[in-house]
């Protein structure tokens, strides 16, 4: 007979890291992080919409929720006990954290992307990097961890720890059991999510969407990278951009907190992630608020970017 609430077979998140023998001090950050998440879901769904008065390193005006998310997150991060570094969407510089020497992680994360969605009642969530050691500014093919927690119709969240990506489903006790191992399947055409103002497009940019769509891909898109990414890893088909511009040859979405953690994932599960020449999880940071140009999806969609943009930028 299971415990309440819970039939036999479902797993909660602690018991599965247990399984899969995952470092203990590991084991406690991401249950720290899914602790955190229970309150920002709470406060997504009766909290203030308010403006917060001040801003992100962006200039982006911040609301109540993304001061509000970052507070809960960094203050599980900061008395974990087993972080040392954090850096954050909603804060201007790399925060060092007082473990007694026990801090063994470093940690970028979004603590709410898109927030600017939650108002008209889109899906937003929290992205988190993971790194061992306490250099935040390594590669992203160095993350031991990377995940995220999709605030939508339900709560899920996903992750990787390089064997896999797993995802969870918050149920009624507000536990994370397990749902599904994620693999992608690589099928050809299906769904694409572009960001960016189309009008700014590149030609090779320009060129891939109407080869996407000649092939019979259908544009999917909310403005939140969370839900956009997580459809097209679900449904293991089609790919996600959100490229270079004319005036913008960097692109919008940060490495550090979004980039990294969703290109590791997306490997992890058998995609690809590319800033257009190279692989996200290769390029060396150089600033905190650094932004790269990002394809994401089916190797093959991936592989089509950036054979187009070398031919036509
Ligand atoms: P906010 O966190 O400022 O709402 O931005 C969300 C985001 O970084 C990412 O979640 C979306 O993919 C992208 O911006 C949407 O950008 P556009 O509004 O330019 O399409």
């Amino acid at each position: 007979m299971g415990e309440p609430g819970k039939t036999p077979m479902q797993i909660d998140l602690r018991r599965h890291l247990r399984e899969k023998e995952i470092d203990r001090d590991l084991t406690r950050l991401i249950c720290e992080i899914a602790d955190a998440s229970k309150y920002i879901v709470n406060s997504i769904r009766t909290g203030d919409l308010g403006v917060a008065g001040t801003s992100n390193l962006y200039g982006e005006e911040q609301l109540a929720l993304d001061v509000l998310s970052d507070r809960i997150l960094r203050k599980r991060l900061t008395y974990s006990g087993v972080v040392n570094t954090i850096v954050s969407e909603e804060t201007d510089e790399i925060i060092k954290v007082d473990s007694n020497g026990s801090g063994r992680f470093a940690v970028a994360y979004d603590p709410l992307d898109g927030s600017s969605l939650v108002d008209v009642n889109l899906a937003v969530g929290t992205i988190v990097s993971i790194f061992e050691g306490d250099d935040i500014m390594q590669p992203g093919r160095k993350q031991i961890a990377a995940l995220y927690v999709l605030y939508g119709p339900r709560t899920t969240l996903v992750y990787t720890s390089g064997d896999g990506v797993y995802e969870f489903n918050m149920n009624h006790l507000m536990e994370y059991t397990l749902t599904q191992k994620v693999s992608l399947l690589a099928e050809s055409g299906g769904i694409y999510s572009p960001g960016g103002q189309r009008n700014l497009y590149s030609k090779g940019v320009e060129a891939l969407v109407s080869k996407l769509e000649e092939e019979g891909s259908k544009l999917r898109y909310s403005g939140g990278l969370v839900p956009d990414f997580n459809q097209i890893l679900l449904k293991g088909k089609g790919m996600f951009l959100y490229p270079h511009l004319k005036g913008k040859p960097q692109g919008k979405l940060r490495l550090l907190y979004e980039l990294n953690p969703m290109a590791f994932i997306m490997e992890q599960a058998g995609g690809a992630a590319s800033n257009g020449k190279i692989p996200i999880l290769d390029v060396q940071p150089e600033s905190i608020d650094q932004t790269e140009p990002l394809f994401i999806g089916c190797r093959k969609e991936v592989e089509l970017a950036e054979r187009l943009i070398a031919e036509l930028g």
